[in-house]
Formats: structure tokens, C-alpha cells, sequence
């Protein structure tokens, strides 16, 4: 399966044409991002799901800390209505800097989740709910509506939101590009029992172009910040020198781009993407395939140029690949 994310961080026009091109290129899936700060992630699905047919589609991911479950529950369940149930729920810890900058702090993020995945499917369901857990207390809630069939995805990278993510949701949706971190991710889905057809997504930084230097310039912003934003162990898997890694973020932390774009190496390019001609991208998902993945999602940068490059994925990948 083949889906591609969307920032809502351009006008909605835009937005919904890159999503109409995507279906009409074979796409099976789009994933719009939540954070506060750009475009509201429901309104944006209610437009997309509004001009496309037959994609599924859904947040990827929101959280449980600034949304309340039974307003996910019943925001999700609105977009499958308007879909003619083609929802899917992305949901996940959350991201801490933004959490932060609201003043909310993440604590117990594998728990909190945990509970507030067994609110939204419960009330998807349609029961009147009564919940008491650690932090959530629910008394006698029902929506309107029901859709129990809503398969709901868990964005997860560290071992334990993995584990969790095969025993309590129907996919996963890992933030990486690499087969090394594929490997690491797979065996610890693995580890929490995954019902069968457990959909494993890679969430990858994509980049595709004729051109592979193109690919590789509109990548290096994106590759950036995930270097900045990576836990010791990923940087380590690939071994990734600390001191370049600081000299991006010293570098992110005044504002000062360009030194920090420049101090991107190839050996992160590498880590942290899939980027290149048609050919090589086609190859690097196989290989994730082959590790286990079921879905690869096109994420940002996508390429140099979104719609020809929604095109080349259209023309060039889609029809190579079998899963
Ligand atoms: N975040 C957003 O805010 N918006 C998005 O649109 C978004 C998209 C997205 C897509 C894919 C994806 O994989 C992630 C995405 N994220 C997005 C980020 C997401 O919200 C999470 O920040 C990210 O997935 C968190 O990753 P994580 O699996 O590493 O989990 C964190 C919380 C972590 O530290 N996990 C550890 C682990 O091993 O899994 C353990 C944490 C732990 O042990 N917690 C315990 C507990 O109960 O939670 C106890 C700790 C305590 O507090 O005492």
C-alpha cells in the first residue's frame, strides 16, 4: 500500500489539489499532520474527503493530550460519514516541543494513549460509556453515530509505544526511512503480538526526482530537523558523529539555516530519507518490504516540485510495487 502525507500548512486549494492528483496517480492512502499551529486537521479532511472518492484518509497523527477522545472519536467518526467510511485514525503520543509551547507536559505517553485508544473505539461502537481510568473519567457518553470499522493506527518509534502500538491498535505508523531502523522496529512490533493484517507503516521523509541532486537539495531542510530531533540510539544505529549533529542543532537554535542545511552530511541524507530517482526509490521500498513494511507513506518534502513529483510516483513507482 502506498500513502503520502500532507501538511496543512498551505492553502487548503492547494492542499486538496495535490490530494486529488495523489488519488487519480493510484494512492491508496493520505495522511494529514496535527499540529495547532497550521490548518485544523479535521477541517482539512472534511474538504478532502469531500473532492476524492476512493483514497482512505485520516490524521497522522493527533494526540490524546490536547484533544479529548471522545471528541476524536466523534471528529473521526464525522469524517467517515462524509467519506462514506473511508476514515482511518492516526494517533499518537504527541510532540513534546509543541505540548510544551502549550503548556501541557507529556506525561506517561504509552498510558495515557493506551486509554484513550479504548475510549474512541469503545465509543465508535456506539456504547453508552461509563470509563474510570488513571486519566480519563467518563460518565455515560454516547455518540450519535457509529463506526466500528475504523482501523486505528499508533505513530510510534521507541520500543515500548511500538510494543504497545501491535497490541492495542490495527497499524503503526513509524516516523523513519531507513531499512537499519526498520529492522529495530519490526522485531519490537513483532515482540507485542500484532493481530493479523497489522498494516506496519513506514512514515518516510520522501524525495523524488529525474534529477537526483534536486531530490537531494529539497530533502536536506527536512533531513535537518530530524537529525536535531533524534534520540542518541537512532544517531548511534547509523553512526551518526555527535558533534555534526550539534552543529546542526547549535546552528537550528539561532535561526542560522544555511550553516545548518550546510552541516547536513550524506551519511544523515541517507539515514533519514528516501530521496532520489524513481529507481532508487523503488529499490529502498522494496527493501522495507521486505524488512516487513506493509505501507510506505510519501512524507515531506515529497520532491522539488510536489505535483511532478506525485506524477513520477504515479507513473514510474506505483505499478512496482506488489503490497
Ligand atoms: N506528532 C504531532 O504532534 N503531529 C503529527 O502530525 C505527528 C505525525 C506523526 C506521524 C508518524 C509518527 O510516527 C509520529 C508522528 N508524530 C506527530 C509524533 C508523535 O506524536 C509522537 O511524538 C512520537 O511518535 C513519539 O514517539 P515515541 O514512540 O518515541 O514515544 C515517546 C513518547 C517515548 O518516549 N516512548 C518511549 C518508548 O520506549 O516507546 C517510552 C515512554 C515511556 O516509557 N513512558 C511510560 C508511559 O507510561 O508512558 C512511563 C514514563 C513516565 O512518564 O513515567
Amino acid at each position: 500500500m502506498l500513502g503520502i502525507e500532507f501538511v496543512p500548512d498551505m492553502p487548503l486549494n492547494d492542499l486538496v489539489n495535490h490530494c486529488i492528483l495523489a488519488e487519480n496517480q493510484g494512492f491508496d492512502a493520505i495522511w494529514v499532520t496535527d499540529h495547532y499551529n497550521n490548518r485544523n486537521v479535521y477541517a482539512t479532511l472534511a474538504l478532502v474527503a469531500e473532492k476524492t472518492k476512493r483514497v482512505r484518509l485520516g490524521p497522522g497523527v493527533t494526540n490524546a493530550y490536547q484533544i479529548h477522545p471522545a471528541l476524536t472519536a466523534s471528529a473521526i467518526a464525522t469524517i467517515d460519514n462524509i467519506s462514506n467510511g473511508r476514515a482511518m485514525l492516526g494517533i499518537g503520543a504527541g510532540d513534546r516541543t509543541t505540548l510544551a509551547s502549550l503548556g501541557i507536559q507529556m506525561d506517561k505517553p504509552v498510558e495515557k494513549l493506551k486509554e484513550a485508544v479504548e475510549i474512541i473505539r469503545r465509543l465508535l461502537t456506539g456504547e453508552r460509556l461509563s470509563f474510570q481510568g488513571d486519566f480519563f473519567r467518563i460518565e455515560g457518553a454516547k455518540l450519535s453515530l457509529k463506526c466500528p470499522e475504523i482501523p486505528i493506527y499508533i505513530g510510534a518509534q521507541g520500543p515500548l509505544m511500538l510494543r504497545t502500538a501491535s497490541a492495542i491498535g490495527d497499524g503503526v505508523l513509524i516516523n523513519a526511512s531507513h531499512p537499519l531502523d526498520f529492522k529495530y522496529a519490526v522485531s519490537q512490533v513483532q515482540e507485542g503480538s500484532p493481530k493479523a493484517g497489522f498494516d506496519i507503516a513506514a512514515y518516510a521523509s520522501f524525495s523524488v526526482d529525474l534529477d537526483e541532486e534536486k531530490a537531494k537539495k529539497a530533502v536536506v531542510p527536512v533531513v535537518a530537523f530530524i537529525v536535531a530531533g533524534s534520540p542518541a540510539p537512532v544517531l548511534e544505529r547509523h553512526d551518526i558523529d555527535s558533534t555534526d549533529v550539534d552543529a546542526i542543532k547549535s546552528a537550528l537554535a539561532k535561526g542560522d539555516f544555511r550553516t545548518a542545511f550546510r552541516s547536513v552530511t550524506n551519511l544523515m541524507v541517507d539515514a533519514f530519507s528516501i530521496y532520489g530517482s524513481p529507481d532508487h526509490c523503488i529499490r529502498r521500498i522494496k527493501e522495507l518490504h521486505e524488512i516487513g513494511v506493509t505501507q510506505v507513506v510519501v512524507g515531506s518534502p515529497i520532491g522539488p516540485d510536489v505535483p511532478t513529483s506525485i506524477k513520477l510516483i504515479g507513473e514510474e513507482i506505483i505499478g512496482e510495487i506488489s503490497f
